[in-house]
């Protein structure tokens, strides 16, 4: 049984950015119905075991083909999910100060690292209906890519260090429609030394 993991802020700790409303619906509600239906699926094949749930992500062709588009999904939901409240800190709060030597890669493959928000930006709002947008750790630098639906990086073996979620229940009841606009307050509660321990910077 996987269960909803608890935020390791209070609902209120990413405003204004976020905001208290959205962050109860996004967490309690569309993260818990992953699991939910995770659960369910993973209920009629007993015979799947995984020691985690990127592991599970990583083998898709794996889990039998009866629960293989519920496990993409749901599993791919409830993994990013899990991603995304942890690279979140609250505005202010030491966490979100960028690591020099985090600062030092972004530069390494981007330029500078307004180069790379640019980038960014521009990637999550070029995806096009819901999905993602990430940087991934890989070989030859950082990378910038998206994801559509609750497709996962770790699904096509890359190593996500960053992931932003560009659904409309992300930011709709505080943004409407200005997807531009969640994307920029972003900037201002992104858990930088969380994304440095995810891309093992130190
Ligand atoms: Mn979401």
């Amino acid at each position: 049984m996987i269960t909803l993991p608890t935020l390791p802020y209070s609902y209120d700790a990413l405003e204004p950015a976020i905001d208290e409303a959205t962050m109860h619906l996004h967490h309690e509600k569309h993260h818990q119905t992953y699991i939910d239906k995770l659960n369910t699926a993973l209920a009629a094949h007993p015979e799947v075991v995984f020691s985690n749930i990127e592991e599970l992500l990583a083998n898709l062709n794996n889990v039998p083909e009866d629960i293989r588009s519920a496990v993409q999904n749901h599993g791919g939901g409830h993994f990013n999910h899990s991603l995304f409240w942890q690279i979140l800190a609250p505005l202010g709060s030491e966490a979100t100060i960028m690591p020099e030597n985090l600062k030092m890669e972004l530069e390494k493959s981007f330029g500078s690292v307004e180069e790379f928000k640019t980038k960014f930006k521009e990637a999550g709002l070029a995806r096009f209906g819901s999905g993602w947008v990430w940087l991934v750790k890989t070989t030859d630098g950082l990378k910038i890519m998206t994801t559509p639906n609750q497709d996962s990086p770790v699904m096509t073996g890359e190593q996500p260090i960053l992931g932003v979620d560009v659904w409309e229940h992300a930011y709709y009841l505080k943004y409407q429609n200005k997807r531009a606009d969640y994307l920029d307050a972003l900037w201002t509660i992104i858990n930088w030394q969380k994304v440095a321990e995810f891309a093992n910077i130190k």
